[in-house]
């Protein structure tokens, strides 16, 4: 049974979706060298157009948001021009399309904007190297100062401008994964002592800077959040990690966001400080549209919807490996197998 998946959804009285699946933003590595989106790509969105929602691969703010080869980004001209024929081809199909916005933090590496520092909010940084391109090995982050911190508040607002010259419905903000945002969330990356560390008041300060800034550019109705309240990539979780997103979930209640959505690969991971699921502590303290995610099938999904677990589910890797899989989910046609090696093609 997979009923509840095709029920329409109003996110607010600017957007309303045909049926309750947003394909989930998954990174490609397929802009050119200029980080400007393809005709590949847009064909790519624009076989995807029966999600009630499309999440874009996530995309650079800025050059030194880039932590993988070939993202694409949302600051020059051309790329606002390149996003134009992809969100034309979604548009086109009667789909819809949210820009993901992101900046890697300490995960980004200079071999991509010419040498430079990482910015992230402390010193401290990830072990190990760039996926695929082993010989980049992470590099100790700068501790961003003030003056970088509003400059990468204004950086976040234009790209968000940026997404709607572009043709986008909306944008979500990456404040999940072990990125930037997130970086200032947990204890394991923020051991800041200024107005931006220290306490759950502090630590949420950015992502709320980032998030009233986008809000004041292009509207709370169009703007989303992806979030890890469970730390989980490039990231170690922390106990007192949860005081700081009771915080910021009281926060984002009051801003009326589009929707809020979790940023996890497995929502079965359970989190001891959560008391649980990812999901159901988000659901538990944040009343708004929650989009739920990670390895979930059309009928799990369908199922917990209907247990009001979350209202909207967000599908990845089986929408890399089904062009088409709303009209199969729909029709209960067999859906092909997501596997790594689709990830060297579009398809
Ligand atoms: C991802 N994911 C991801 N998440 C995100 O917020 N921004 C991104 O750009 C990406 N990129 C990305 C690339 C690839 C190849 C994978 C497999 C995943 C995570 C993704 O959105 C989703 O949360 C997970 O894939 C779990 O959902 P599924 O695949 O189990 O439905
Ligand atoms: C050419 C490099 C391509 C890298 C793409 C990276 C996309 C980022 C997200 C995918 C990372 C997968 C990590 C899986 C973590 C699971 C932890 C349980």
């Amino acid at each position: 049974m997979t009923d509840n998946l095709f029920q329409p959804y109003a996110l607010n009285n600017t957007l309303e979706l045909n049926n309750r699946i947003l394909m989930a933003p998954l990174t490609r590595c397929m802009a050119d060298d200029d980080l400007v989106p393809t005709q590949a790509m847009a064909d790519y969105y624009g076989r995807r157009t029966d999600a009630g929602l499309i999440i874009s691969e996530a995309v650079i703010i800025r050059p030194d948001a880039q932590g993988y080869p070939n993202t694409p980004g949302l600051f020059t001209p051309e790329q606002i021009q390149g996003w134009l024929k992809v969100t034309d081809a979604v548009h086109k199909n009667g789909g819809k399309i949210f820009a993901q916005l992101w900046h890697t933090g300490r995960v980004a590496h200079p071999h991509f904007f010419g040498g430079g520092e990482v910015l992230a909010p402390s010193a401290i940084g990830v072990e190990g190297s760039v996926p695929r391109m082993r010989e980049l090995t992470y590099q100790t982050p700068k501790a961003v100062s003030h003056q970088e911190i509003a400059q990468l508040v204004k950086d976040y607002a234009q790209a968000a401008a940026n997404a709607i010259d572009a043709g986008f419905d909306g944008v979500e903000i990456h404040g999940a994964n072990g990125y930037l945002i997130d970086q200032f969330l947990h204890y394991d990356s923020n051991v800041r002592s200024d107005e931006y560390g220290a306490s759950p008041e502090n630590m949420i300060r950015f992502a709320l800077q980032v998030v009233d800034a986008i809000t004041g550019r292009i509207g709370n109705d169009r703007t989303a959040l992806r979030i890890s309240p469970g730390a989980y990539f490039n990231m170690a979780g922390d106990s007192r990690d949860r005081d700081v997103f009771d915080l910021l979930l009281a926060e984002l209640e009051q801003r009326e966001l589009a929707f809020l959505h979790i940023g996890i690969f497995d929502d079965s991971m359970e989190f001891d400080y959560l008391g649980g699921r990812a999901s159901s502590y988000v659901r538990a303290n944040y009343r708004n549209t929650l989009v739920g995610v990670g390895s979930y099938s059309a009928e799990s999904a369908s199922a917990a919807i209907g247990e009001d677990k979350f209202d909207l589910i967000a599908i990845g890797r089986p929408f890399i490996a089904n062009p088409d899989y709303v009209a199969k989910v729909r029709t209960g046609e067999a859906l092909t197998a997501y596997s790594d090696d689709m990830l060297a093609s579009l398809v």
